[in-house]
């Protein structure tokens, strides 16, 4: 999908109290199957929501079912998502909806945790990419 011609990334996302804040990268890019779809972003703009996904370029991508995370336990079974985890995740867009501040169980809701915290799950989050020159 990412693999012809740059891309960017613009990751949009909303809470309970109706602020917005965005991040965005002037470089974005999945690698293929075979190096399990690893994650590339550079370039960090600030919109408010500070960078979250740094903890995460290069990883892969796990689900419940495919462990590629660098934890010793699977963190898409701990955190109930799927994402390019690595020991775990500071953003789990995957998560469970879970209306807001929220530390019932640590780190399993919709959470961008360099703007609101590891115990808030967002209202919306939106990850959108579109070619570049
Ligand atoms: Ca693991």
């Amino acid at each position: 999908m990412t693999r012809r011609g740059n891309h960017e990334l613009r990751v949009d996302m909303e809470d309970f109290t109706k602020s917005r804040a965005y991040a965005r990268y002037s470089s974005f890019s999945i690698d293929a199957e075979c190096d399990g779809y690893a994650l590339h972003v550079t370039g960090f703009r600030n919109g408010g929501a500070n960078d979250a996904l740094a903890a995460h370029n290069g990883r892969k991508f796990s689900t419940f079912d495919k462990d590629q995370d660098t934890w010793p336990n699977n963190c898409a079974k701990s955190f109930l998502g799927a994402f390019w985890y690595a020991n775990c995740h500071q953003t789990n867009p995957n998560g469970v909806y879970r209306w807001g501040a929220d530390k019932t169980i640590h780190a399993i809701g919709v959470e961008w945790y360099r703007w609101k915290g590891h115990d808030y799950s967002l209202k919306s989050i939106s990850f959108m990419i579109r070619p570049v020159k």
